[in-house]
């Protein structure tokens, strides 16, 4: 049987690029597939995080799930730090796992930059966690953004190993990311060479899914962009990264193709397509906002949802722990 799991880290706002690479894939997939998704708190605190704010940022990110479509009647929606298993199952992963195989990891390298040594060892390991976190449920396919490929190649690599290991031909699925799409990879507004990402220090490199309509537009107004305008065929785009970007999102926000946003615009500069751009990511992103701060008006009816998807969540990874116990040779097997 299919199954598909992901989640977001509650690391910082969520923005635009969480919302088309992750979170409306979430809520398509839930109606197609039997979908968990998680807030990653273990996964947060690689890096660190206030902890007297850290169940607030958990609350958030299940308050932009709800308000991007997760429903809690068809999905399991819950937070990663209410379900033991993951952590459990990670340490033997870590043991299967090698060296080698996550020093190649370039999440890694990208974010500790030049101090590694001054890194936390979860944020080395965090790929592991990951791996964990989707084969603790044995879930066959990943909704997740182009930058999170190259840890679903690991988590292939670590069910392979496993199952060769102890002996247990099938017992991990291989799972599948499921990246396309044209929100797979959401690029910062002031520099097309790198993705929008949390904890970029420039706000205006990104969108977040609570910026008032005002804010979202000025941003759009002030990304980064040339002096070309746009042209007939996507080919033509090659080489200018901020403009191949401003066309992604519009193709994402609108549900059409970058062509078919070619098409419309060709012949066209940045100050004619910017404030068409501003009006859909306003139209798009605006009731999300608002719809956020609604639900968060009322936390403890998001933590009645979370606790009802760590229950739902904690039945089916135990089987799956218990007999990795059993295959390890655990005493407590
Ligand atoms: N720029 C992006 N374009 C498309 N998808 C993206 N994702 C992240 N950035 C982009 C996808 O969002 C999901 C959640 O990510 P996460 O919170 O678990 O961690 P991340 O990938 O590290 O996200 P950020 O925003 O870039 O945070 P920081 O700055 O803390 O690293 C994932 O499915 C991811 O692919």
């Amino acid at each position: 049987p299919k199954r598909v799991l992901s989640g977001v880290q509650p690391s910082g706002d969520l923005h635009l690029g969480n919302y088309l690479g992750a979170l409306v894939k979430f809520a398509r997939l839930q109606h197609e597939i039997e979908t968990f998704i998680f807030v990653a708190d273990l996964h947060a605190i690689t890096a660190w995080q206030e902890p007297s704010k850290l169940k607030q940022q958990v609350r958030e990110i299940a308050a932009a799930y709800l308000a991007t479509g997760l429903d809690p009647k068809v999905a399991t929606i819950f937070a990663q730090s209410a379900v033991p298993a993951h952590a459990e199952l990670a340490w033997v992963f870590n043991c299967v796992a090698r060296l080698g195989w996550l020093d190649r990891m370039t999440q890694f390298k990208d974010k500790a930059g030049k101090h590694k040594e001054r890194e936390s060892v979860g944020l080395y390991t965090y790929p592991v966690l990951q791996a964990a976190d989707i084969l603790v449920y044995k879930a066959t396919h990943v909704p997740v953004g182009e930058d999170q490929r190259q840890h679903l190649e690991l988590t292939r690599d670590i069910a392979a190993k496993f199952n060769h290991d102890f002996d247990a031909p099938g017992f991990f699925p291989l799972p599948d990311a499921l990246t396309q799409g044209p929100g797979a990879r959401i690029m910062s507004l002031r520099d097309g060479s790198v993705k929008m990402s949390k904890s970029d220090p420039s706000d205006n490199s990104r969108i977040n899914l609570t910026d008032d309509a005002d804010t979202i537009s000025q941003k759009i107004r002030k990304a980064r962009t040339d002096a070309d305008v746009l042209p007939e065929k996507l080919e033509e785009l090659e080489g200018r990264a901020e403009a191949q970007n401003l066309v992604g999102v519009y193709a994402a926000l609108a549900g059409r193709t970058a062509q078919e946003v070619l098409s419309e615009f060709a012949g066209q500069g940045f100050g004619a397509f910017k404030p068409k751009l501003a009006d859909l990511a306003v139209s798009v992103m605006g009731p999300i906002g608002g719809e956020m701060r609604r639900l968060l008006s009322d936390p403890a009816e998001i933590d009645r949802i979370l606790g009802a998807g760590a229950e739902r969540a904690r039945e089916v990874a135990a089987p799956n722990l218990a007999e990795v116990k059993k295959l390890v040779g655990f005493w407590a097997g």
